[in-house]
């Protein structure tokens, strides 16, 4: 069994309390937009400008008091921090790796647990993957171009209880989905994933189920994972995970690879889609055909709204209602600003 203290969970154990929190405060979809771009944030004048925003939108009453004294503490410390880098110049500020596609996937773990491996199966990326641990240095980006969907992997330098690296923390945070590699082919896979994960709780990540800042300690930021076991084509691995109560203990969700075998990456790339709750929207132009190409690729619960805002900023105060075109549905359905789209959905903007 593992010794060592778990990763608390995202809530405080009063769930009383955290509603009625959560209710006093009473925040704005608004809020909540800029409070996940702050997550997102890589550098520390991007901090600083994100919680610039916070401050100016959350809404001002007695209910979020507590919040709003937590973003000056927190804005105070990033300027800080932000006037210490300039004094320095430009070498000590830390290069940020450019976001691209829709999504950001960080992929990490012990030493050796298959993290290049698993990038390098998804992406077809050419990385160095060795028999040995601490092969991987430096993080590095990689793009999964798979049905449409463009997804940046990142690789990175592995982490134990001995071994730390600072960029790490930046990375992660800013992660919109975090793929935690255990080995399954080594009877301590499951410690070793757990060493990672409170390597990271100490630096206020928990990696968790969900995304977001957590509602009582605001200074830790929840980042959604998956637990993926590698090397599960070896032969002990369905007896280990019989008898290791650990490999159920992950408080979030998990999945199994063998990178070898294409069947499991493919499993594991429509899971990876799946956790992060991406779409793809096909638009057409009135009268003329689908061209089915290149759709747009927005968050499931996407509004036709939002569509016509990525479409163009100036549409979306032009457009008033829409034509879907739903999977075999002969006749088109007209709808609204407010409709959810679904995946495939083909838009016509009127
Ligand atoms: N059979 C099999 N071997 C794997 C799998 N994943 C990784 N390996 C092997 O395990 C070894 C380590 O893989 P890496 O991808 O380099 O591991 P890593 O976690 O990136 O290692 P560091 O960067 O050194 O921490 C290599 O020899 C890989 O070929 C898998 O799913 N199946
Ligand atoms: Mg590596």
């Amino acid at each position: 069994m593992i010794s060592r203290n778990r990763p608390r969970g995202s809530q405080s154990g009063d769930p009383y309390l955290e509603k009625c929190d959560l209710m006093a405060a009473n925040l704005t979809p608004q809020y909540y937009r800029a409070e996940e771009q702050y997550r997102r944030a890589q550098t520390v004048a991007e901090r600083v400008a994100c919680l610039e925003e916070l401050l100016r939108v959350i809404p001002k009453h007695k209910g979020t008091d507590r919040l709003q004294g937590d973003l000056r503490f927190r804005l105070k410390e990033a300027k800080e921090q932000l006037r210490r880098e300039n004094m320095k110049g430009a070498a000590s500020r830390s290069m940020p790796i450019p976001r691209q596609g829709a999504a950001r996937v960080v992929v990490m773990g012990a030493p050796n647990s298959g993290k290049s491996q698993l990038v390098s199966a998804c992406t077809g990326a050419s990385l160095s993957v060795a028999p040995y641990p601490f092969s991987t240095r430096h993080p590095t980006a990689a793009l999964m171009d798979w049905n449409h969907f463009r997804i940046q992997f990142i690789d990175t330098p592995p982490v134990s209880l001995s071994h730390w690296e600072p960029s790490l923390t930046d990375l992660v945070r800013s992660a919109d989905l975090v793929l935690l590699c255990a080995d399954g082919s080594q009877d301590d896979g499951a410690q070793a994933a757990f060493d990672v994960i409170e390597q990271f709780a100490e630096r206020k990540i928990q990696l968790s189920h969900r995304s977001g800042f957590d509602e009582q300690r605001f200074a830790v930021v929840h980042v959604k994972s998956v637990l993926v076991v590698t090397r599960s084509w070896n032969s002990d691995w369905p007896v280990r995970k019989e008898l290791f109560s650990e490999w159920n203990a992950f408080p979030f969700s998990s999945a199994e690879v063998e990178s070898g075998d294409e069947e499991s990456v493919l499993q594991l790339k429509a899971k990876v889609v799946k956790e992060l709750g991406l779409i793809r929207v096909f638009t057409k132009k009135p009268g003329e055909p689908a061209e089915l190409i290149d759709p747009y690729i927005l968050k499931s619960g996407a509004t036709v709204a939002e569509i016509s805002e990525k479409v163009h900023a100036d549409l979306a105060n032009r457009v008033k209602t829409a034509k879907i075109r739903r999977g075999h549905e002969k006749t088109p359905l007209n709808v609204g600003l407010d409709f959810e789209l679904c995946d495939l959905d083909i838009v016509e903007l009127h």
